[in-house]
């Protein structure tokens, strides 16, 4: 199935009088409003292909309906959600959950949808049928040379399937770690680790970047070997200028100061990018924004101050992505749920005042400096996303129109009620 623009532009009409309205109304209270406006619009959010079918948990998976069976599937999944909100021009690859054999037919389905590859993932958090070594104790940081070759291997075939779709960036999420005290000796496995990477690193291309993702615990319950923004960082300073870190916002221990890591990170030129998503306990990966906007706002304005501060183009400047899991949700309306929170947090977070905030903080006027922010932040942003997407050619309405075309059933026609996706 695929939406076209007339049937979108259709459906705006009737929504279009009483979003005028909002939009004039609130375009009158904002001096900057057509920058923020093309800000908006040349903001894209990364689609994860395995964020499109139903996860699930250790205790089941309740399959939904009508989910992609192939590569090909979720590319046109991800098509459908940027044709409604024009805001999701690329999709990051996992492999082997993914596997692009085919990379010209590949490369043309997502041209023809207006999309192109963002970062591609590596996996040797599982074992797959056929794979010669286990990873039960570890890939990169393994006890064994042998197994530590082959996630290396494994992570250099990532690369390459990435060349061919015009990808530049690789994505390293390890499971390595230990499950109880004296398991293994953190400095062997954080060394060994380095190693692994190096190799890894070496076989960048020239315009390719390594992003490593951090994670204190899930699945080893004890020590993780990249357990956090400091272990990733002091990786990616050895590894060198491709390496940096890549903040997932489930991966913080309950109340960490995430907007901080985010601020100092991107000072020091290593933050690689985000996957998105929320939580209330730990690696929940619920829809963006669901738990703690706030905490999204307040991250999102270290990215634009710091962002503007090294002169770095914001929807380039670093990697955008989700990361997320649904086990009740349809996963096409919870990434679309996703886009608009972390579109809301940005576009709010361009409302700050910042050379207000800055004399703020200088006369350290603490009363005024949380007001700029809270003022920023309480201001109903929605109109602002709508125009942007109305200009872009989405829709007003995008989970709205999802759901008066009946694309979920369309899709349940095309591929059938039981579904089971590749991937988690
Ligand atoms: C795992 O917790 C990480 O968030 C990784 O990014 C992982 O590759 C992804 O979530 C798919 O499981
Ligand atoms: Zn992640
Ligand atoms: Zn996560
Ligand atoms: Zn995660």
């Amino acid at each position: 199935m695929q939406i076209n623009k007339e049937t979108v532009q259709n459906i705006n009409n009737d929504a279009f009088p009483s979003h005028q309205r909002r939009f004039n109304y609130l375009a009158d209270e904002i001096n900057n409003v057509e920058t923020i406006i093309q800000k908006l619009i040349a903001f894209n959010i990364a689609i994860p292909s395995w964020a499109l079918g139903t996860g699930g948990t250790r205790f089941g998976r309740f399959s939904g309906g009508g989910e992609p069976r192939s590569l090909e599937e979720k590319i046109e999944d991800v098509g459908l959600i940027h044709a409604l909100n024009r805001s999701s021009n690329s999709i990051s690859l996992h492999i082997p959950w993914d596997i692009p054999d085919n990379a010209p037919s590949i490369k043309a389905l997502a041209s023809q949808l207006g999309l192109h590859f963002d970062a591609v993932n590596s996996n040797t958090f599982q074992d797959q049928p056929n794979q010669a070594l286990s990873y039960k104790f570890g890939s990169l940081h393994h006890v064994d040379k042998a197994v530590r070759q082959q996630a290396v291997e494994h992570n250099i075939e990532v690369i390459k399937y990435g060349e061919e779709l015009g990808s530049t960036a690789l994505s390293v999420w390890l499971a390595d770690g230990s499950n109880f005290p004296g398991q293994l000796n953190f400095r062997n496995a954080f060394q060994t680790t380095l190693e692994s990477l190096q190799q890894v690193y070496a076989a960048l291309p020239d315009d390719w970047k390594i992003w490593i993702e951090y994670k204190p615990y899930e699945p080893n319950f004890y020590s993780t070997t990249i357990g956090d923004w400091g272990q990733s960082y002091l990786l990616a300073n050895k590894l060198g200028a491709k390496a940096s870190t890549l903040v997932d916002l489930g991966h913080h221990l309950p109340n960490t100061n995430i907007e901080q890591i985010v601020s100092l990170l991107l000072m020091e030129g290593k933050l690689a990018g985000f996957h998105f998503n929320d939580s209330k306990y730990g690696d929940d990966d619920l829809t963006v924004g669901c738990i703690n906007p706030y905490q999204l706002y307040l991250i999102f304005n270290e990215l634009v101050e710091g962002l503007d501060a090294r002169n770095l183009n914001h929807a380039t400047g670093i990697g955008w992505m989700i990361d997320a899991s649904h086990n009740v949700k349809d996963p096409v309306e919870d990434l679309l749920q996703s886009v608009e929170a972390i579109k809301i947090a940005y576009a709010q977070a361009l409302l700050v005042d910042q050379d207000k905030l800055k004399q703020a903080q200088l006369n350290n006027d603490v009363a005024r400096a949380q007001e700029i922010l809270q003022h920023a932040y309480r201001t109903d942003v929605r109109p602002l996303l709508a125009e942007a997407r109305l200009r872009a050619g989405g829709a007003l309405q995008p989970l709205e129109v999802f759901r008066s075309l009946k694309v979920r059933e369309n899709l349940i026609q095309e591929r059938g009620l039981k579904t089971v996706t590749t991937g988690l």
